[in-house]
């Protein structure tokens, strides 16, 4: 069966094909890389478990595949280029000969510092090539790398240090983000006062600014090369691994208190984030890539750094962010690296939008040849203006819906095939089975219809298990549904069976692409000494997608509100980031609760979107009066 596809009528062809016999399917696919040894059996599952297991038998190593397998007759193409958060600053491009010889370099350089096969490394950096350069090298030595992004704080780090017993973590003095310096090392300082498993903390050199190193712990990247260097052997033989050995971890938010720690494996998660990368976005050799996440979340993990570099591509890495030194940084970039695919996320699109054409004018976007999103629904206003302003209406937009659990792309057209629809992730790719459920767990058939997304049949990339709880992964994703996989979103098919997302049904908010707990904000914001209680919500946010809302009951320093307001605001970066501080706190008497005592987050809801008049059915309250109290409230927050 030839699974290229070149128009609609192959996505359906193949479609079936991967639906009849998924087997078949992927290992054609699979085919596709490059494998020390091959498998025995393509796929084993069950979902009550639950138990997958993908490519028994088979023998392999990612960066093999990512980066020896292209150097005999691709070694002197571009595979990273860097551009820096300052634009003053000069640009950086890698080979893959080049990147090689780097990730070689610096697994030595993990071995040297007592990292060995299954170790847990934790990799906190900015977004330079070094940390492309961390994370395959783990690879290439069998260690799990946990990224964890640099917007988190101390506790956060501490508590995934903590979970996954990391050995080593990787980071930098500091680094550049916009106008401001963020100070790494510093915040791993602060983290490693509660983790007693680390053993030695590499540190980049970036921004020079000043840091402690403590004697024994920490040294620096640039040293332990020179190290190596003088070892004189700068080759490192890739570890050979099992397909379902672990690749990484990597932790999201659910809807309980801490976040879970996603595992993924080597053989399933490569054959999917490649099969992905090149379908949806029908890569063409030469092609410059430029997906603009950070490599801290499951985006740039897989469209950064494995799926580009597994399929030979050239990707762009940004350090900055969209808006600095103004509006126009990404077009600027685009048309100085002459970037043909732009894969980035609504919250950036509509932040964009909101400085109107002027960063537009004089820049040359006619390199751009195929556009992409991703993180969260995008309303149709920013899809049109991606489409008209961004692609000049010559560039196929794809909604590429996914999640950090399933590794990559699920529901997505494919460019230039798959007719789109503003606002629409339109169809499943070859070897995904979505299904609609309503609450009794009933598959929803036929179209026109919507109910809780679910996908019914495993793909290479779906989630192994939560990192040391396999209980927990369970509950959250196959315990809601007999024999499925729950995404925990709510979506709509409609006449032409194309799908929309319509954002999460559980206590996930969506802020500006990052899933954020609202038992976690909870939490955080709990901490705050003068706080009794709280209880967080989502509401529209015109950039954002969603806003963060809180309802407090304070204590004692209830005259206080401003500086109390500040104080909490402080204790959420604290303990989990500025990414989860609330947008709006109101101060609150009482929470509407039932006689069972729990809170009803659907009234809060709606009082956060700013409706007051329809609340629903409030007969259940154990005391109506709050609400009219809460109501009053939220017109003066
Ligand atoms: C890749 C990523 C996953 C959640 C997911 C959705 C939402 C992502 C889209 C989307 C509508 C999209 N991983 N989401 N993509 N909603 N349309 N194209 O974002 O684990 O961080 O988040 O994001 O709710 O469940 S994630």
């Amino acid at each position: 069966m030839n699974l290229e596809i070149t128009s609609f009528k192959d996505y359906k062809r193949i479609y079936d094909y991967s639906i009849a016999e998924p087997e078949k399917f992927w290992e054609g696919i699979a085919d596709t890389y490059y494998w020390r040894k091959k498998w025995h059996t393509v796929l084993e599952w069950n979902f009550k478990d639950p138990s997958i297991k993908w490519f028994q038998g088979a023998k392999l190593n990612i960066t093999e595949n990512c980066l020896d397998r292209h150097l005999e007759k691709e070694g002197d193409r571009t595979a990273i280029i860097w551009e820096p958060n300052d634009p003053e600053e000069h640009y950086r491009k890698l080979t893959y000969k080049e990147l090689h010889f780097k990730v070689c370099q610096f697994a030595n350089a993990l071995k040297n510092n007592g990292t060995k096969k299954g170790d847990c490394i934790c990799i906190y950096m900015p977004m330079v090539p070094e940390l492309a350069i961390a994370v395959l090298a783990c690879a290439r030595i069998g260690a799990v790398h946990s990224v964890v992004f640099g917007g988190f704080s101390a506790q956060s780090i501490a508590d995934r240090i903590n979970d996954a017993q990391c050995s080593l973590v990787i980071t930098a003095d500091g680094g550049f983000r916009g106008n401001k310096d963020i100070p790494l090392k510093n915040v791993i300082d602060d983290a490693l006062v509660q983790c007693h498993s680390v053993q030695k903390v590499i540190v980049l050199t970036r921004n020079r600014t000043p840091v402690s190193m403590i004697k024994g712990r920490d040294v620096w990247w640039e040293d332990e090369i020179k190290k190596v260097e003088t070892q004189g052997n700068p080759a490192c033989l890739a570890e050979e691994m099992d397909a379902e050995d672990e690749l990484f971890i990597l932790y999201t938010s659910g809807s309980t208190g801490k976040p879970k720690g996603v595992v993924h494996t080597c053989g399933g998660y490569m054959v999917y984030v490649g099969y992905t990368f090149k379908t949806v976005f029908q890569y063409q050799p030469d092609e410059v890539f430029f997906c603009t996440a950070d490599i801290g979340w499951i985006t740039g993990h897989s469209y950064i750094v494995y799926g580009p570099l597994s399929q030979g591509a050239t990707t762009l890495l940004f350090e900055g962010i969209p808006t600095w030194p103004d509006a126009g940084r990404f077009w600027d970039i685009v048309e100085k690296h002459q970037a043909n695919i732009l894969y980035t996320a609504p919250t950036a699109i509509r932040s964009l939008m909101s400085f109107g054409d002027e960063p537009l004018k004089g820049k040359n976007l006619s390199s751009l040849k195929k556009l992409g999103s991703v993180g969260e629904p995008i309303n149709e206003e920013a899809w049109h203006w991606f489409d008209e302003k961004i692609g000049k209406k010559n560039c196929p937009v794809v909604d590429t819906w996914w999640q950090t659990e399933t590794s990559g792309i699920m529901i997505s057209p494919i460019a230039r095939i798959t007719p789109t629809k503003p606002g629409y992730a339109t169809l499943p790719l070859p070897g995904i089975q979505p299904c609609l459920v309503d609450e009794n767990g009933k598959e929803i058939e036929g179209n026109g219809v919507s109910g809780n997304l679910c996908i019914k049949f495993p793909w290479p990339g779906i989630i192994r298990t939560t990192y040391g709880d396999h209980e927990r992964c369970r509950t959250a994703y196959f315990a809601t549904y007999e024999n499925m996989y729950f995404t925990g979103d709510g979506c709509l098919r409609d006449e032409d069976g194309y799908y929309r997302i319509t954002g999460r049904v559980d206590d996930v908010i969506n802020v500006s692409g990052h899933r954020i707990g609202t038992a976690e904000v909870e939490n955080a914001i709990n901490m705050h000494a003068d706080v009794i209680e709280s209880a967080v919500v989502g509401y529209p946010h015109d950039i954002k997608g969603q806003g963060i809302y809180a309802y407090v009951i304070l204590g004692s320093s209830i005259h206080a509100h401003d500086l109390t307001r500040k104080n909490i605001l402080q204790t959420v970066s604290r303990i989990i980031g500025a990414i989860a501080k609330p947008d709006k706190i109101q101060f609150v008497s009482g929470l509407p609760k039932t006689r069972s005592g729990k809170i009803m987050r659907r009234i809060l809801r709606k009082i956060a979107e700013g409706e007051t008049s329809n609340l629903g059915d409030t007969s259940t309250l154990l005391d109506p009066n709050v609400v009219e109290e809460i109501k009053s409230g939220s017109l003066f927050s």
